[in-house]
């Protein structure tokens, strides 16, 4: 009987049962990468860093595609970068001053030059420049000492390898021949991504960029994500894709944009059910831009990061280092101010959700338990309206000062009258202590 049973069509049959199942119970992800999305979801902020062969230029990051530099002329550009200032604990020192729980730094951009060890290509910092050493491991190591998690921003597009073939939309001006083995380019990649997931200890994730240029291809996208949870469980996976979450990530980035809004230009509007992340830049480059001074203000940056919170994403906010590996003054006078700023209201974004209000163009809300955090970004008056939080809220004051908050509470909402003269300030933090709500 059984017998009869395990004929080829029943093996076949079965076989079937357990692809659908499998397909039907989505993959969910190793306990240790669901308390990494859970620390992510709780870290708020990171700062992002875009350095590399382009910084020399002082033009941003895209200067071999927008001056249609060919490739043997970058090569060239590439053997005279000697960042001798460049300090690991600099850099770390002023991202732990600023309160970023994680960094992620351009281990290779789009011109395809890796700023790490590799024996995947010696068109590496080591190999290929008289600095000879590897900076992202000088990182990791500072980064693993001072408490801050280190993510790899890693670009799948490459106007270098000439097996990135065929050409996306950019890179056409490059001089490389016109042929090239995508498979070949796929494997380049793989090996470089095992590199950064075995050699520089435990990391935060890969944060992928550049997929864009072709969306059409076949990215083996399934394979390469497998390999990175294989090394490393706990490693997140950022994809910069602009589009909703595929199979096997686990963050949302947006860029330039927070969640759901598109001004950019390029970002979905769909918010899926992954943490969220906007990156934003601090002035309109990312990669040292040498002429660009349209720096947004520290309230402004402040209102970024608050209502990212609001709409529970984490602010990934970018500095541009020198080709000499030193900060510019005025991204370091930005970060100490968010970091003096974190230092008295971080308990309002640090670890908390976003809501129960949805982002209003006043401001945002965001809770923990049972404290909801009202931030007043954006209102002239003493007086400000909310909806009902569905909860009686027991009392009322000013974040930092502790100063008493007057308050009206009916079935249809709270009216709140703020201290007076304190207006001008960035956010205006009041903490509501609510009615213990069942969950
Ligand atoms: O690393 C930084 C930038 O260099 C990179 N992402 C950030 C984090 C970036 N490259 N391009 N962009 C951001 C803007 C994207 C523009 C796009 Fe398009 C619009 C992608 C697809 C449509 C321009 C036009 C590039 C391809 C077609």
């Amino acid at each position: 009987m059984i017998r009869t049973f395990c004929s080829a069509g029943a093996v076949l049959l079965l076989g079937t049962a357990a692809h659908l199942e499998a397909q039907s119970a989505p993959n969910e992800p190793p306990p240790e990468r669901l308390a990494a999305r859970g620390w992510f979801r709780d870290a708020k902020f990171g700062m992002f860093i875009h350095w590399g062969v382009y910084s020399l230029l002082g033009q941003g990051e895209w200067v071999m595609q927008n001056r249609a530099i060919p490739v043997d002329r970058y090569e060239w550009l590439a053997s005279t970068f000697n960042p001798v200032k460049f300090d690991a604990h600099e850099w770390v020192s002023v991202a732990k001053r600023a309160g970023v729980r994680y960094i992620t730094i351009t281990s290779r951009h789009h011109d395809g030059f890796s700023m790490f060890a590799t024996r995947a290509t010696r068109y590496n910092i080591v190999d290929w420049t008289p600095f000879a050493r590897d900076p992202m491991k000088a990182l990791a190591d500072e980064c693993r000492r001072q408490g801050i998690k280190l993510f790899f921003y890693y670009s799948q597009l490459d106007w270098h390898n000439a097996d990135y073939w065929p050409r996306g939309g950019t890179g056409h001006a490059t001089g490389r021949p016109e042929s090239g083995d995508w498979n070949r380019y796929l494997d380049f990649m793989d090996q470089q991504l095992a590199e950064l997931l075995t050699n520089y200890g435990p990391i935060g994730g890969i944060w992928f960029d550049g997929m864009w240029d072709k969306p059409d291809a076949k990215w083996r996208l399934d394979r390469t994500y497998a390999l990175i949870h294989s090394l490393q469980p706990a490693a997140l996976i950022v994809p910069n894709h602009h589009q909703a979450p595929l199979p096997g990530e686990d963050v949302q980035t947006f860029e330039q944009d927070l969640p759901g809004a598109n001004t950019a230009g390029f970002n979905t509007r769909e918010i899926g059910s992954l943490p969220l992340e906007t990156s934003l830049t601090m002035n309109n480059a990312w990669g040292f831009n040498i002429t660009d001074t349209s720096w947004k203000s520290p309230r402004e940056l402040i209102g970024y990061l608050v209502r990212a919170a609001g709409r529970d994403a984490n602010l990934l906010l970018n500095i541009g280092p020198r080709p000499d590996g030193t900060i510019q003054p005025e991204a370091v006078d930005r970060l100490q101010a968010l970091g003096d700023w974190l230092a008295r209201y971080g308990t309002s974004i640090y670890g908390t959700r976003g809501g129960p209000i949805p982002p209003r163009n006043w401001g945002v809300t965001t809770q923990r338990g049972d404290s909801v955090f009202v931030h007043v970004l954006d209102w002239p008056d003493e007086v400000l309206s909310i909806p009902s939080l569905g909860t009686r809220v027991m009392h009322a004051s000013m974040l930092g000062t502790g100063e008493r908050v007057n308050l009206v509470q009916t079935v249809d909402g709270i009216v709140l009258t703020l201290p007076t003269g304190k207006n001008d300030e960035p956010d205006r933090v009041i903490v509501l202590q609510t009615e213990h709500r069942k969950r």
